[in-house]
């Protein structure tokens, strides 16, 4: 959250009496993210999984862009799943199916986030895992669970959808995957299954003749391609200090603080409108243009942009995950576009709040990003986004450094969070990109472009 807002000491949360977590440290053990002391660095070789893989090994030094394992067929990849030990068995998950997609529901909300007593939960719904995992080209044995045998409880899942990514420098066009939602229950950590649960992803998805996944996470594996920071704009800061996470800054009144993150009720930007389904063509082509400047972006077809930014029922347009607007010039050209997620927690023990609203920036463009007037068009943009985010009872708003965020953070109130996000690709070797922060100090690098102008959920 901001420097206002922050909580003060986290420290204590690690102990077994700790008080219940506020949300930004839940926000930061989702990220995973703190930095890690020297004494916490693994090196290379105490990897004991990663080292086996075909990732860019830590402190290499990235001469060209490339696959780093080329040799393969989906021919030489074996048709049957990894053994498990014999407690255990492989489930495709059937997200269409009710009860499959509660099980799943269950698992992620009671272990995906880490602390048994927990205020917060993620409050995942029906909506926003077929948003999620069933992108145009999803396939179901993609959406792989581990069971008991005995029992058929779900206790892992991980998941990898399509995805097709350009490297902007080396002009590179790579059919991918995301993996994501990759969690084990709590009982079964340390074990060594999630490297079990990654090969048996890579078989499926290398069975596809795909090579190269795209992945986020607060962990530190071998070996980012870039790191960003995770960045909160409060909205409803009375409440965000009513359920016990915004801290009243000692010069500071509640007064102040809820006049100082005020935002008007009605948007600023003439012809700003909610997208709809004709929209797509001219939005994609203005994305397309906008994200030359980036080093590593998503590429699009129609049907994929149409569900990315309208949801499952784009005809409806009345997803409760997804929203996006667009601004239209009087010559009815579309000049601008922003969209953001909706994933709310749900608020346990509290006796006047059960949710909070929060909203993930997702992608954007403009057509003024060659203009001096890019940075004021940026930041009128994304406030419009911010005000517009109201009507969906959010009280937080959260981004991270990658793209251009660092032209508006400073200026829309947003401040810095504790966790840091990184971003790999699997199989695959790419050019470092600074990922808004300065890599010593961690700071935002204020208008400077990341280099990251992929959004993975
Ligand atoms: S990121 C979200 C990750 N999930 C969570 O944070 C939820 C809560 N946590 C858990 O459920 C568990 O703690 C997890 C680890 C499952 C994270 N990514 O089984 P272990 C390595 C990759 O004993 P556990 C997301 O979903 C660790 O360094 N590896 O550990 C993207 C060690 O290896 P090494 C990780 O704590 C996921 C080994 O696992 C991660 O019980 C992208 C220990 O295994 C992590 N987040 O379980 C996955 N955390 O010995 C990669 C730990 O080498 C995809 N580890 O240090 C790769 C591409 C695959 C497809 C390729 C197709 C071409």
């Amino acid at each position: 959250m901001s420097e206002d807002s922050k909580k003060q000491s986290s420290s204590d949360s690690k102990t077994p009496s700790a008080p219940s977590k506020s949300i930004e440290e839940l926000l930061k053990l989702l990220s995973m993210g703190q930095e890690l002391t020297p004494a916490q660095q693994k090196e290379m070789k105490d990897y004991k999984f990663w080292k086996t893989q075909p990732v860019p090994a830590l402190n290499e030094t990235i001469t060209e862009e490339g696959p780093i394992d080329k040799l393969k067929t989906p021919a030489d990849i074996p048709d049957d799943p990894l053994p498990l030990i014999k407690e255990f068995e492989w489930s495709t998950l059937d997200i269409d199916n009710e009860k499959e997609l509660d099980e799943l529901y269950s698992l992620l909300y009671e272990n995906y986030v880490e602390d048994v007593d927990a205020s917060f939960r993620f409050k995942y719904s029906r909506e926003f895992f077929q948003w999620a995992l069933k992108p145009p080209g999803w396939r179901k044995d993609w959406h792989v669970g581990i069971r008991v045998k005995a029992t058929g409880r779900l206790v892992c899942f991980i998941a990898a959808t399509p995805v097709t990514i350009r490297l902007n420098k080396s002009d590179k066009v790579i059919d991918n995957v995301e993996i994501n939602f990759l969690c084990i229950h709590k009982k079964l950590r340390n074990k060594r299954l999630a490297p079990v649960l990654i090969k048996e992803i890579t078989r499926r998805v290398n069975k596809q003749d795909i090579w190269q996944a795209l992945y986020t996470g607060g962990a530190i594996l071998p070996t980012p391609l870039a790191t960003c920071r995770y960045q909160h704009r409060p909205i409803n800061w009375s409440k965000l200090h009513d359920v016990g996470f915004s801290h009243l800054p000692a010069n500071e009144t509640k007064t102040s603080m809820v006049a100082k993150h005020t935002l008007p009720n009605a948007t600023q930007l003439p012809g700003l409108r909610p997208m709809t389904e004709e929209d797509i063509t001219p939005v994609l082509s203005l994305l397309y243009k906008y994200q030359k400047k980036f080093d590593i972006v998503q590429e699009f077809t129609e049907e994929e942009f149409k569900h990315w930014m309208l949801g499952n029922n784009p005809e409806k347009g009345t997803s409760n995950v997804i929203k996006s607007f667009v601004v239209e010039n009087d010559k009815g050209e579309i000049t601008d576009y922003f969209s953001y997620y909706l994933l709310p927690f749900t608020v346990l023990e509290n006796a006047h709040h059960d949710e909070l609203g929060i909203a993930y920036l997702f992608y954007y463009a403009t057509d003024s990003s060659e203009t001096p007037e890019y940075k004021t068009r940026l930041n009128d943009l994304i406030n419009d986004a911010l005000i517009t985010s109201k009507k969906f009872n959010v009280d937080v708003f959260n981004c991270l450094t990658c793209q251009d965020n660092t032209y508006f953070l400073k200026n829309l109130k947003f401040g810095s969070g504790d966790g840091f996000l990184n971003y790999y690709l699997f199989n695959y070797r790419t050019f470092p990109m600074n990922g808004g922060i300065d890599k010593d100090s961690k700071d935002v690098l204020e208008d400077q472009t990341s280099g990251i102008g992929v959004v993975l959920l």
